[in-house]
């Protein structure tokens, strides 16, 4: 995972302080093993000596022990605390969303993800977004629940049936994230990834346009078979 986003360099490092936090653990264990071990070894057939270390030496392991956790409870309580901010544009961001992030609707539907954009464009898989610009996705499920995915931007999130949830994200750079299927949503629903194109404003907002005026010929096209009697 590379963070693109706010947040996700704070779940970023939450990765590594449990990675961390349990090597400790596991390395300080085996000292104590090996140690113990080799601290009260007797010779073969010998009986072994009870152990006696008082109240004392238990307390403190004890004490050590809690307050280690407390610790990392407390540094994680932070982090997410962190993470859960929303981010809002920066300069190099799309001007209209400059105060309102640029929303965009993220329907989730066996096998497939469609994006419905704010000028009634709509692209399948892949989403395309301005840079530096605070993008929330209103999650959307026809059927099933989905999770929309995109490590590298966010956290995962449930696009549950009759419900919107939202994720909020600003990219920090221009090019291609890759999203993963991380719910059973049916057959195919490994199959189910998106993208997310992180382009200039400029380049999101003639996308939108032209992909607007794509839509419309298509469907004028349409139309105009059915009209002229060739499609029944
Ligand atoms: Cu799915």
């Amino acid at each position: 995972m590379t963070p693109h986003s706010p947040g996700t360099d704070q779940i970023d490092t939450l990765l590594w302080i449990g990675f961390v936090a349990a090597a400790i653990v596991v390395v300080a264990i085996n000292v104590a093993l090996i140690y113990a071990v080799r601290r009260f070894r007797a010779s073969r057939g010998a009986e072994s000596r009870p152990l006696d270390g008082g109240r004392r030496i238990q307390f403190r392991v004890a004490g050590a022990l809690t307050a280690f956790a407390a610790f990392f409870f407390v540094l994680s309580a932070l982090f997410t605390e962190k993470a859960r901010e929303t981010p809002a544009s920066g300069p190099a961001g799309l001007a209209s969303a400059e105060s309102e992030p640029l929303t965009i609707r993220a329907t989730g539907q066996q096998w497939l993800w469609r994006y419905d954009y704010p000028n009634d464009a709509f692209s399948y898989y892949k989403v395309v977004v301005p840079v530096d610009t605070a993008v929330e996705l209103e999650l959307l499920s026809t059927d099933v629940v989905h999770t929309w995915d995109v490590p590298d931007l966010s956290g995962k999130r449930d696009a549950v049936p009759g419900k919107v949830n939202r994720v909020v994200f600003r990219a920090d750079q221009e090019g291609t994230y890759e999203g993963q299927s991380a719910t059973l949503s049916g057959q195919a629903y490994a199959a189910m990834r998106t993208a997310v194109e992180v382009v200039s404003p400029a380049e999101y907002e003639a996308f939108v346009k032209q992909q607007k005026a794509d839509i419309e010929a298509a469907q004028d096209r349409v139309v105009g078979l059915i009209e002229g009697g060739r499609v029944p």
